[in-house]
């Protein structure tokens, strides 16, 4: 930490950096399988980083959270069984727990030390694993995958970004993998990078994707705390009649106040498919 100030310098974006004033260090240390840290920032709250990449801040998470959860359930005729893949803080089970008509929640995430920081330090995320719909197991989402068929309506990879231990939940495989865990008409949506900084990888991403559904979307939202300010969702549909584009399930605006919905609404899930050209373009969508 230079002079108080935490830097995200990768080579995922190269040349480029996101930096936090930081007031405190809450938490430091290694697991297993990444460097684990808890910060105190000046302006965006508590932020978690893994491996030295930013996986949210208390200001800005539920943009991500609320988006990776609500594009794909609201674009799914009826989801009763869900699977997050990653998510150690929880954001994404919170979410998802808000949903109507979801029974089950299954969650496979590859850190136990994430999930035991995150419910001592970012308890307003961490308490998504406290509803009794969720069931937490920890393991590595690849594994898990080859272990389930035809169990899930949609699955949710909120994973960290393609270096370390999620490499290969963004390889071919792990689509063809989906697939089979998919139940009819199943949707999955993934974190995917920005056509900012990571073009290649969102075009391999949906390479893969289309490779393996007969419908698939890009869409994004603005986090300001991810490189370039925001983050891109790959979703795709086992049903070719899905149309992203048009949430099946709307809420009025009563509901998305009783959901505590602080991003998502029918407008914007409209809104974040619609591309720049020069993303449309490159992406051919
Ligand atoms: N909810 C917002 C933050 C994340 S969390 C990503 C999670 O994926 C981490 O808890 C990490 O431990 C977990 N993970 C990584 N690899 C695997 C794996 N193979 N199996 C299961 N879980 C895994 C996403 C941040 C996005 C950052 C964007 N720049």
């Amino acid at each position: 930490l230079k002079q108080g100030w935490f830097s995200e310098i990768n080579g995922l974006w190269p040349g480029i950096a996101q930096s936090l004033e930081v007031e405190k260090i809450l938490y430091e240390g290694q697991s297993e399988y990444q460097h684990v840290l808890v910060l105190q920032t000046k302006s965006y709250g508590k932020a978690l980083v893994l491996d030295g990449i930013i996986q949210c801040t208390e200001k800005d998470e539920f943009s991500y959270q609320e988006m990776i959860s609500f594009l794909p359930l609201c674009s799914h005729p009826n989801p009763k069984t869900v699977l997050i893949v990653g998510g150690g803080d929880g954001g994404v089970a919170r979410e998802v727990a808000k949903f109507p008509g979801v029974e089950k929640i299954y969650q496979v995430e590859i850190d136990n030390k994430v999930v035991e920081v995150s419910k001592q330090f970012l308890p307003f995320m961490a308490k998504g694993f406290s509803d009794p719909k969720v069931n937490l197991h920890i393991g590595d989402g690849f594994e898990f995958m080859k272990q389930h068929s035809n169990e899930f309506d949609v699955i949710i990879t909120d994973s960290s970004d393609p270096v370390g231990p999620a490499i290969s939940l963004f390889q071919e495989p792990y689509f063809a993998l989906l697939k089979k865990a998919l139940k009819p008409n199943g949707i999955v949506c993934c974190q995917a990078g920005t056509v900012w900084s990571n073009l290649d990888q969102v075009q391999d991403t949906l390479t893969h994707c289309r490779s393996i559904f007969p419908k698939v979307a890009y869409g994004v939202s603005s986090v300001p705390t991810y490189p370039t300010g925001q983050i891109g969702y790959m979703l795709g549909s086992l049903n070719p009649e899905t149309n992203f584009n048009e949430p099946l399930k709307t809420f009025s605006e009563d509901e998305l106040d009783k959901m505590e919905l602080r991003y998502y609404s029918d407008k914007i899930h409209r809104a974040s498919f619609e591309l720049p050209r020069f993303a449309k373009k490159s992406l051919k969508l």
